[in-house]
């Protein structure tokens, strides 16, 4: 049986175990994953989550580790979720990322998780969402959510970070793919990894030809910068940016802003999934596949089922007295 208190005890005060079972209650949808992220809440608030994205193989894994090294030399204590189907920090495949997370593994401020993408897309950025609020409510300062930039549920995990990073590679036509990618929307600055390699240069020109076409909206202008994650070059400079930004925020309001939008957002969708399982009961269901054999003769039309099957929903809710 889950004791909700307890988790919340244990969660809050930093338990490794609790954190980890708590999310993966979260992932398999437990019926009491709602009542604990309730119980969570108030405790969350305080942590700061950079989002790092971008194509697979730029070094967001890397950079990531570099800096989570910086932030631990700071005292900070580190937060990353991994939500990266090409490549999870646990499945044996992809040792290399096993490797190089080494000396943070064995850290016991730092936290690293990987979410399961497979068979979860709909609720993805939901579940990494509230893995990194478990964190925060755990009092862990720093949380980064490595995401690879794809799919429009890989973008919407990307904005729920106070900072959104975006990695670039000097390879020909990437700063037009992550044109194309919608990278460009959410980027609150670029980073151009991997400078060590021919082009760097004019790759960076060309993503600043793009950023300087877009008008700077509300104040805050991206910039690129460059960085060898790989040898540490130029993570200074990446943590420099991203402190910048939240003073940015902090000072403008605008990460209240941000973060008062992404509640709104949340509380949309759980007004969405509770509405939705409420009115799909097997009534509705019943309703919904009477109606189907007439649609497809052409008899009734998909409008009139969905009339009769929202109609029958407000008589039920009226005859239960809750309207
Ligand atoms: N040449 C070069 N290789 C890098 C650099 N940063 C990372 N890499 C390598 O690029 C590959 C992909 O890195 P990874 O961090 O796993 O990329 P991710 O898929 O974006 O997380 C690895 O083999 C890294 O060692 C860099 O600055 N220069
Ligand atoms: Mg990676």
């Amino acid at each position: 049986m889950i004791n909700i208190k307890e988790i919340i005890d244990s969660v809050t005060s930093g338990d490794r175990r609790a954190i980890a079972r708590t999310i993966t209650y979260i992932e398999n949808d437990y019926p009491e994953a709602d009542r604990i992220m309730g119980a969570l809440f108030p405790y969350t608030g305080k942590a700061y989550r950079v989002g790092i994205t971008g194509p697979p193989g730029a070094g967001k894994s890397t950079l990531t580790t570099r800096l989570t090294r910086f932030y631990r030399n700071e005292g900070k204590t580190v937060g990353i979720i991994a939500v990266d189907p090409t490549s999870p920090f646990t499945g044996g495949a992809l040792l290399g990322d096993r490797v190089r997370m080494t000396d943070s593994v064995l850290d016991e401020g730092v936290y690293i998780r990987s979410m399961a993408t497979r068979g979860s897309l709909g609720g993805l950025s939901r579940k990494t969402y509230e893995a990194a609020d478990i964190l925060d409510a755990a009092g862990i300062d720093m949380i980064f959510i490595e995401t690879v930039g794809v799919g429009q549920s890989e973008l919407d995990i990307a904005q729920t970070a106070d900072t959104t990073v975006v990695v670039l590679v000097p390879e020909s036509g990437d700063s037009i793919q992550a044109m194309k990618a919608g990278l460009m929307e959410i980027a609150d600055f670029f980073v151009l990894n991997k400078a060590d390699r021919e082009g760097a240069d004019q790759a960076v020109m060309s993503i600043q030809v793009i950023l300087q076409l877009k008008a700077a909206s509300n104040g805050w202008s991206p910039e690129i910068i460059q960085t060898v994650a790989q040898e540490g070059k130029g993570v200074d400079g990446v943590a420099e940016l991203i402190s910048r930004h939240r003073e940015f925020g902090l000072k403008t309001g605008q990460l209240k802003i941000r973060r008062q939008n992404r509640l709104m957002e949340r509380i949309k969708e759980l007004v969405d999934l509770r509405l939705h399982v409420d009115l799909w009961s097997p009534e509705r269901l019943e309703i919904l596949e009477r109606f189907a054999p007439d649609v497809i003769e052409r008899v009734k039309t998909p409008y009139d089922a969905a009339v009769a099957i929202i109609e029958h929903y407000r008589r039920a809710r009226v005859r239960a007295g809750s309207y």
